[in-house]
């Protein structure tokens, strides 16, 4: 299957060039950015919930986080930006709300504009983790978005969803199942063995 997948694309690439796609089966469907609903993501593929906090946003780092998920290889579902309500982000830190500096989370998180993102791709929940860093910036490794973009964990910048089921979760707290895109990205064979 891979393999003819793989002819095609070098037979479209020579015939039609890189932009355009033969008028029919999958290549139309990628055409239209849809995924082959018969084939669908691999089993390993996981989802997660990732979102540039208030600070990211007025600083200006929305472009540079989405560029490391990006980079990484993985492929984004759905964006939004929006004001964040109370009643939204009690549910989201539902663990949190009786801590003593929820307040101050709440504060800090409803202060402003935050991008909320859907990203696909191989053990994304476990890996956006590490790409995220430290809770605590000034325990944040270097190299992490944390680590490289905040000081204190009043202000970490980003977010990103702790396990699969929180992921979940969240997901289905932010989007709608109708606002999460299933595309076929062209770099996936560059990125996974499938
Ligand atoms: P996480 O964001 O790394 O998953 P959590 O423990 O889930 O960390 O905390 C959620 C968010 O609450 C943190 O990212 C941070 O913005 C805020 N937070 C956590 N602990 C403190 C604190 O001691 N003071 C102020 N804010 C905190
Ligand atoms: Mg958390």
């Amino acid at each position: 299957m891979l393999q003819r997948r793989v002819f095609l694309r070098v037979l479209q690439h020579f015939y039609l060039g890189p932009n355009k796609s033969f008028p029919f089966g999958t290549f139309a469907a990628q055409k239209a950015g849809l995924r082959n609903k018969s084939t669908g993501p691999p089993a390993s593929t996981e989802r997660t919930f990732i979102a540039v906090k208030p600070d990211g946003v007025q600083r200006g780092l929305v472009g540079q986080i989405i560029q490391r998920f990006e980079r990484r290889g993985f492929k984004l579902v759905g964006l939004k930006m929006l004001q964040v309500s109370k009643d939204l982000l009690s549910q989201h830190y539902c663990e949190l709300t009786a801590k003593p500096f929820y307040p101050e989370v709440q504060a800090y998180m409803t202060s402003g504009p935050v991008i909320a993102m859907v990203w696909e791709g191989d053990n994304i929940v476990q890996t956006s983790r590490c790409m995220v860093g430290h809770t605590n910036p000034a325990q944040a490794q270097s190299g992490t978005i944390r680590g490289d973009f905040s000081l204190h964990v009043s202000r970490n910048v980003v977010h990103a969803s702790d396990s699969l089921k929180g992921a979940q979760r969240e997901i289905q707290l932010w989007f709608k199942d109708k606002d999460l895109l299933d595309w076929d990205c062209c770099y996936r064979t560059w990125t996974c063995q499938s």
